[in-house]
């Protein structure tokens, strides 16, 4: 391991959105240990217990060098007592024997495959482990379950949809996309969002954001979706039309769900050969159009990571006083929406220094 003190004394901040998080994460054994017990805890329904593991991961994957020993630690924010026993372990032994457990724990298992599924959370996957389900099977042939539309093409599509979108296959989707925005309305263009966007090689997903000219957001996604349909290439889709209202405040609380006009699809992306003896797979596809002048905030929020957006908007309320969600920032002193046409201007009225989206991968 590297020493720390090749940074020197620079504090790491509590909040994500004053660290700087590439992919380049240098304390893996303990990150994915963390993030074991933080999905353990939300298995439980624990939420907080769940943040703080999450949170203690993040400030891991923020530093530049591998943590030497446990002491160092002491000296990290977000780190609890329970984080900094598994570090200690992970130290001595190179393992925790806490994480084995979890890992080897029946319901974790079951929960961790059930909520693999497209459409399956946490309390949908509980309920089924409950009734003593264990296998993929089982659910499928149980008679009493009645899977929704989601979950149906989930299941169908399983195969397909578990197996990580590379970096090509996004860029494949977005020429579909352009080729759409075209036949739709040439002035639209859209925007690589999510996981891509922070410089993931791989994700669950492609994210994409449409900015379209003003009054027009509405009438883009449903038009994209029926193109989609007319080339057979879409397996399923689900629209959400717009419920924004212009002069709402920013949900303080945090939702990772906006107001914009989006969808959530899984289409067929042409291949050249194919395991499955077809000439395309599966794809989930996630598009949101919001209205131009909130494009920036939709941008930023869509960008992630999840805990990156957590961290915004509390640093936000706790330390300047101002609300932001995904459709906009309002200063409770001033009782004013403070505008942004850039992400750049957004950070800027905050007080924080711009971090690039491939640094938020907190
Ligand atoms: P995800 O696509 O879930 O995650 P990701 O792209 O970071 O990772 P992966 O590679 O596994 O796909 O979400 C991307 C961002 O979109 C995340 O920060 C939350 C945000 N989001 C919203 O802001 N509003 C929404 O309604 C939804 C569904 C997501
Ligand atoms: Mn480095
Ligand atoms: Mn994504
Ligand atoms: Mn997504």
């Amino acid at each position: 391991c590297v020493h720390l003190s090749a940074t020197p004394e620079s504090a790491v901040s509590p909040y994500a959105c004053q660290r700087r998080t590439t992919l380049e994460n240098h304390n893996k054994i303990f990150t994915e240990a963390l993030e074991v017990l933080a999905l353990n805890s939300e298995f439980s329904g624990n939420q907080g217990s769940c943040l703080g593991f999450r949170r203690a991961a993040s400030v891991l994957k923020s530093l530049p060098a591998a943590l030497r020993s446990p002491e160092e630690a002491l000296r990290l924010p977000c780190l609890g007592d329970n984080s900094r026993a598994v570090l200690e372990e992970i130290c001595e032994c190179g393992s925790s024997s806490r994480v084995e457990e979890i890992q080897n724990d029946q319901r974790y298992r079951t929960m961790k495959l059930f909520c693999s599924v497209f459409g399956v959370g946490p309390k949908t996957a509980e309920s089924w482990f409950c009734r003593g389900l264990k296998t993929f099977e089982q659910v499928l042939t149980e008679p009493s379950i009645r899977l929704n539309r989601m979950q149906t093409a989930g299941f169908l599509f399983y195969e397909d949809i578990s197996v990580p979108v590379s970096r090509a296959e996004a860029a494949a989707l977005k020429m579909m996309m352009e080729e759409a925005l075209l036949f739709i309305n040439p002035s639209a263009t859209v925007t690589i969002t999510g996981g891509f966007r922070r410089g993931k090689e791989f994700g669950h997903d492609v994210d994409f954001i449409i900015k379209a000219p003003e009054g027009q957001e509405d009438r883009i996604l449903p038009a994209v979706i029926k193109r989609f349909k007319s080339q057979n290439v879409l397996l399923y889709s689900d629209f959400q039309k717009s419920t924004f209202d212009l002069r709402q405040l920013p949900n303080h609380r945090f939702e990772a769900m906006d107001r914009f006009s989006k969808c959530f699809l899984l289409v067929k992306l042409q291949m050249q050969e194919s395991r499955t003896g077809r000439n395309w797979r599966a794809v989930r596809v996630d598009l949101v159009a919001p209205p131009l002048e909130r494009f920036p905030y939709a941008l930023l929020g869509w960008t992630g990571s999840t805990l990156f957006e957590r961290d915004l908007r509390r640093f936000a309320r706790l330390e300047r006083g101002k609300l932001l969600d995904n459709h906009t920032l309002y200063d409770k002193t001033t009782k004013t929406f403070l505008p942004a046409n850039t992400e750049e201007d957004i950070f800027q009225h905050l007080g924080l220094e711009y971090i690039e989206p491939w640094q938020r991968n907190a």
